[in-house]
């Protein structure tokens, strides 16, 4: 008979057994939401408030060292199978299953599946499920006590324990600790036999797609399978079985799909999909078992060679070299089951809709679900996914051991399926923190000295899990990493770079000290919207050091570096008052106008750079952070300046000998060229000089021009632009003096309003030049979204902003609701 799966996801109730003395009185049998955590329960219950509100996080703490008990009961009649399994898709953390009292299961590792033979504690009637969760940092801490501490960039002891560990707190996330059955559960009966792993192998060979499905069954030991079983495997019309002998439990099956269409990432092509039916079929023909994968046939592999300037880091799409354009993704939510299929496909669009085309899923959060991983198949977004270690030691002794090896086993082989799939990378930083940090300082008490620190899982272990269950996808060892232990993991000329200096100590205009072959992360800080900012925190009068505000800022002197780094860029109000609203404007443009000079630079290096990823997409809550979307999903200014600079054809000004030259980067399958007009004009729009050149850019390329002395050579650099227009529409501006030392016309912009229903045109045009003119649609709405939000508007000319907002907008309300502003607001003032 052929598997049957039945949920047991309703009816659980979660109590508290014990917890520490800070815990409050709660009722027990709270109705508990499976999948679900211990918070969201008692948030739901009303009897927590919102953690993500004002200082709520610091007085939920005791949630994290509590031990938790969920229980559900369910009916079961004997349906005649022979095997009945319990599969837990996750637990969250540290667990020990009992059903109808008696224990069948202990786990400590929540990025792993639990599957539980039950047949023996299954009752006809009436059964209960009890799952008792132990404190996972008093769990951790022990470990951590017994085996000796390890360097960790954070006070917690995530490093002892297989579990998210941005939960436990981050330079960006808040420390909620959590406890629960976090993904679904089910009930699986059987007989005979069921499909257990199925990997296609994808390859192409001329117009040909290549398959080669390796695929497992597990079968029932206690029955005798003397007879032979058969698996087939179809594509459409194109099908093939193999037998496997009884007492067998693996096979292959090898389909070649004549004139298959490619899939490439969204920018460069198309992204078909086939359906891969599996099916188990006894010797009778009865089907056992049956799976569908949606799979796509590309090539993708990563040249690390050795050339002329060290070691390359590019990834080659169907034999195409590709310029990386992404970001890093963190969990999107504290609490993963609030992370719905919708919410994942609107943050996947506004990544593309940034010109992105990369995700790095980063190993201090999660092995993400099926659902974000079938859609960067179907919307084409490449996904580099980091096995989960974060900027710590890591132990390689027992239980962390095995847990590390069976967690990478499962979800190798659970990913392994999908063409976004790029490649897995070992470690976050890990190999970088081993070198640099003060992790091999003696004389320090918790160096690693003669210990362990996750070296054999990033150099031995995951790379041959990876080359055993799933053949042919790339491997690296960590990001940062040089490709060879010989040289610095952080090198400028080999692999992959992360580039923390800017943000941390220096400037932004830093980055150009930097060409290296793959920037896998830089970032720049900046708040959340407004009206994010505003619905998370109360105080008000709100400053940008109100106690909510720092509860909301998790860096390292945030703040401190918030100001610093915006100084030498932003003028700020000559009496020193910065208020929030100002403070919210320079610091949301200083981040934005950071992150485009950054990827204008690496981008105008293509060729020997051959990547960003931007330091963050997303956020898991309310938070000033590196993101480009906050945790309302809300876009901040970086958003906009990221999808401008991440466009296919860019204009920018870059530094040549002494001079700016027009640089021209194509990562559009096609050619472009044509004429460039560069102009020298003063801010009132007077022409000063001119140039024509020509920009001739092959498909996936760049190209340069240099500029006559008479048009790079300003004669009041506080007051003249270079501008350069491709006849395309394509523009670059280049200011001869940092923002700050413009002399800007105070004049009021001319501002038009013209609306239909929800969706507003708002026309701005200045007759001198209006410096970083930003529209925050949801300081009139929430829910307003603008199309434009960050331009700078040449004399004479106008802009037309268009959003949807859902009322009606007068022109005094965008001023007055600070909705409307640009430089010359703050300059001089
Ligand atoms: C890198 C990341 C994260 C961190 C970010 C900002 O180290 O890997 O650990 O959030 O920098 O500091």
């Amino acid at each position: 008979m052929p598997v049957t799966r039945r949920s047991l996801t309703s009816g659980w109730t979660v109590s508290l057994s014990s917890g520490p003395a800070s815990a409050p009185e709660l009722p027990d049998g709270i109705p508990a939401t499976v999948p679900g955590v211990v918070h969201t329960d008692l948030l739901a219950a009303g009897l927590i408030p919102d953690p993500y509100l004002d200082e709520n996080e610091q007085a939920l703490t005791w949630i994290g060292h509590g031990k938790w008990l969920y229980r559900t009961t369910f009916d079961w009649d004997h349906d005649g199978s022979a095997v009945q399994e319990l599969l837990f898709e996750g637990l969250d953390t540290v667990a020990a299953v009992a059903l109808n009292g008696t224990g069948i299961a202990n786990c400590a590792n929540q990025h792993r599946s639990y599957r539980i033979p039950v047949g023996e504690h299954l009752r006809t009637g009436s059964n209960e499920l009890e799952v008792v969760f132990d404190p996972v940092w008093e769990y951790a801490e022990a470990l951590r006590d017994s085996q000796g501490d390890l360097p960790n960039a954070y006070p917690s002891p995530f490093n002892f324990v297989r579990k998210m560990a941005c939960n436990f707190g981050w330079d960006w996330g808040p420390q909620l600790v959590t406890a629960g059955i976090w993904k679904p559960v089910s009930l699986q009966t059987w007989s005979v036999a069921r499909l257990d792993r199925v990997r296609p192998v994808v390859g192409v060979d001329g117009t040909d797609g290549t398959l080669e499905i390796l695929i497992d069954i597990a079968s029932d030991a206690s029955a005798q399978v003397a007879a032979d079983l058969t698996v087939t495997a179809a594509i459409g019309e194109v099908t093939a079985s193999s037998v496997l002998a009884a007492g067998s439990t693996s096979g292959s099956i090898q389909l070649r799909v004549p004139d298959v269409a490619l899939w490439w990432p969204h920018d460069l092509g198309a992204q078909p999909l086939y359906d891969l039916m599996v099916t188990l079929t006894d010797s009778t023909g009865a089907e056992l078992d049956f799976r569908r994968q949606r799979i796509g046939f590309r090539t993708i592999t990563l040249d690390t060679s050795a050339d002329e300037i060290g070691s390359a880091f590019t990834f080659v799409v169907n034999g195409e070299p590709i310029f990386v354009r992404g970001a890093n993704w963190i969990p999107d939510d504290c609490f993963p089951s609030r992370i719905t299929r919708d919410r994942l496909a609107g943050r996947i669009d506004q990544a593309i809709a940034a010109n992105l085309h990369l995700l790095r899923v980063w190993g201090g959060g999660m092995f993400e679900s099926d659902d974000f991983y079938a859609l960067c198949d179907e919307k084409g977004v490449l996904v580099w996914q980091d096995f989960l270690f974060a900027c710590a030691a890591y132990p390689e002794e027992e239980p962390i051991r095995r847990e590390v090896l069976a967690e990478a086993r499962e979800n190798v082989a659970r990913l392994m399926p999908h063409p976004s799939l790029a490649m897995w990378n070992g470690c976050n930083e890990n190999i970088w923190g081993h070198e640099d940090w003060t992790w091999k300082d003696r004389s320090w008490k918790d160096s690693i000295g003669d210990r362990t620190w996750g070296a054999g899982y990033y150099f031995t272990e995951l790379p041959a899990i990876v080359a055993e269950v799933d053949p042919g996808r790339a491997y690296y060892p960590g990001s940062p990493y040089s490709g060879s232990r010989g040289i610095h993991p952080n090198d400028d000329h080999h692999g992959l770079k992360h580039i923390w200096d800017v943000w941390n100590d220096v400037d932004y205009t830093h980055y150009r000290d930097y060409v290296p072959r793959f920037v896998a992360e830089f970032g720049y800080q900046g708040p959340p919207a407004a009206s994010t900012m505003h619905r998370s925190i109360s105080e008000r009068p709100l400053t940008p050091t109100s106690p909510g505000m720092l509860a909301h800022q998790k860096a390292e002197d945030g703040n401190g570096k918030l100001i610093r780094g915006a100084a030498p860029h932003l003028p700020f109000p000559a009496n020193g008052d910065l208020d929030i609203d100002d403070w919210h404007y320079l610091m949301q443009v200083n981040q934005a106008e950071a992150i485009r000079f950054g990827i204008e630079h690496f981008r105008s290096n293509r060729g020997t750079c051959m990547g960003t990823v931007l330091w963050q997409l997303n956020d898991c809550w309310p938070v000033t952070s590196w993101a480009a979307v906050d945790g309302d999903g809300r876009r901040k200014l970086l958003w906009y300046a990221l999808r401008d600079s991440c466009a296919p054809h860019l204009l920018t000004f870059q530094p040549g000998d002494g001079s700016p030259r027009v640089v021209g980067v194509n990562d559009a399958p096609t050619s472009w060229h044509g004429e460039v007009r560069v102009q020298r004009i003063r801010f009132d729009g007077t022409v000063l000089a001119q140039h024509t050149g020509r920009l001739v850019m092959d498909r996936l390329s760049s190209a340069s021009i240099g500029l006559p002395a008479d048009v790079v050579t300003a004669a009041n650099p506080a007051a003249e632009l270079l501008v350069a227009t491709t006849e395309s529409g394509a523009r670059a501006l280049h200011f001869f003096v940092p923002d700050v030392q413009l002399e800007l016309d105070r004049a009021e912009l001319d501002i038009d309003v013209s609306q239909t229903g929800d969706t507003v045109e708002v026309t701005v045009s200045s007759p001198t030049l209006a410096r970083h003119v930003a529209l925050f649609a949801d300081r009139l709405h929430p829910d307003g979204v603008a199309l434009d939000a960050l331009v700078t508007i040449l004399p004479g000319e106008s802009h037309v902003f268009e959003l949807t907002v859902a009322r009606s907008i007068g022109v005094d309300e965008l001023v007055s609701s600070k909705a409307l502003r640009h430089l010359a607001d703050l300059a001089g003032g």
